[in-house]
């Protein structure tokens, strides 16, 4: 072989070994055998020469060729190989992570709150009972001892239905009307469930949860009532709660009143809180379901669960609840 393409060959194959990437083998394919390619020039010299030199030439020429395409295939696919080792490093999946999963879910705070409430008061002997969210006056207001004039029976604090006759509970305490109309005295139950009232505000909504609770027996005393509702308070905060009682008008009591514990602010100090109400029920209401007053005394009590749960987790908007934000809610699992 002349010494010329001796040459060339030994320099495109140093070339064509040392290519980085299929860029640059490409610039070199096209540079010796494209179109106008050093290799591709020589063999349309060939046209030009005679007959004895063309074939010598030609067979020199084209051996060149067919090693350079050789050498650049060769090339080419150690260059793929190395790119698809490269993308396959990059792409690897460890099967041995484990999953992301599923979220278990949980208890809304509202409802573990409920059951709470409920399962302290089981333990002090009282059965839990629910009933209908749409009530009637009568169940909601009148047995109630709630006069024709009270300002909660107006539209602007209670929803009423288009027949004006049904409206939404605004306390669970028909639940414990319809319980005493349905069975004999003794009866000792605690009445958790959802109440609608008009008011949206930090502490108020529309939809909100009440736990009520009412004790019928014969010689049933403000004494019983006092104990029972401290022993509550004293578990549900899961400390010797100091209560106070403080008289308070309900007309489904006589006598109310409204209970405060003692509470540490950190802010601002120690004080009295109010938490829930109470009160010897209405020989009016005991009149109203048919049991004699005269042989028979209860007491009653009522509590917010929103408010029950701000305390005990140390929410400050109740709007809170309901926004059903899970980075919220999950904090309560
Ligand atoms: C019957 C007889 C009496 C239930 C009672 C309260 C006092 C009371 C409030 C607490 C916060 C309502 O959710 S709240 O706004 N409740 O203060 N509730 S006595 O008395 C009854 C219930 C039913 C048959």
């Amino acid at each position: 072989m002349s010494p010329n393409l001796d040459e060339l060959l030994s320099a495109a194959q140093a070339d064509i070994a040392a290519a980085a990437d299929a860029r640059a083998l490409d610039a070199l394919r096209v540079d010796l055998l494209g179109k106008k390619g050093r290799v591709t020039e020589m063999l349309k010299s060939l046209g030009g020469m005679v007959p004895d030199e063309r074939k010598v030439f030609g067979e020199q020429v084209n051996r060149v060729r067919d090693a350079l395409n050789a050498a650049l295939d060769a090339r080419g696919n150690t260059l793929a190989g190395v790119a698809l080792q490269a993308r396959l490093a990059s792409e690897t999946i460890d099967v041995t992570l484990p999953g992301r999963g599923i979220g278990v879910g949980g208890l809304h705070p509202i409802t573990r709150t409920i059951q709470r409430i409920s399962g302290l008061f089981n333990e002090l002997g009282f059965e839990t009972v629910e009933g209908p969210e749409i009530e009637d006056d009568f169940h909601n207001f009148q047995a109630l001892n709630i006069p024709e004039s009270h300002p909660a029976r107006a539209m602007q604090d209670t929803f009423y239905l288009k027949d004006g006759a049904r409206l939404l509970r605004t306390h669970t305490s028909p639940v414990q009307i319809r319980t005493m109309l349905a069975r004999k005295a003794p009866i000792r139950i605690i009445c958790p469930g959802r109440v609608y009232r008009v008011d949206y505000d930090r502490t108020h909504s529309p939809m909100f949860h009440q736990i009520e609770g009412l004790y019928i027996a014969e010689k049933v005393s403000l004494a019983d009532l006092k104990y029972d509702i401290t022993t509550f308070l004293s578990r549900f905060f899961e400390r010797d709660v100091e209560a106070l009682f403080r008289p308070s008008y309900f007309p489904f009591v006589e006598p109310g009143a409204d209970v405060h514990i003692k509470w540490e602010d950190p802010e601002k100090g120690t004080r009295w809180l109010e938490v829930m109400g109470c009160g010897m029920v209405h020989p009016n209401v005991l009149k109203a379901v048919g049991i004699d007053p005269e042989q028979f005394s209860g007491y009653a009590f009522g509590m917010g669960v929103e408010r029950m749960a701000m305390l005990r987790y140390g929410v400050s908007d109740l709007r809170d609840f309901f926004t059903n934000d899970l980075r919220f809610l999950a904090q309560f699992q």
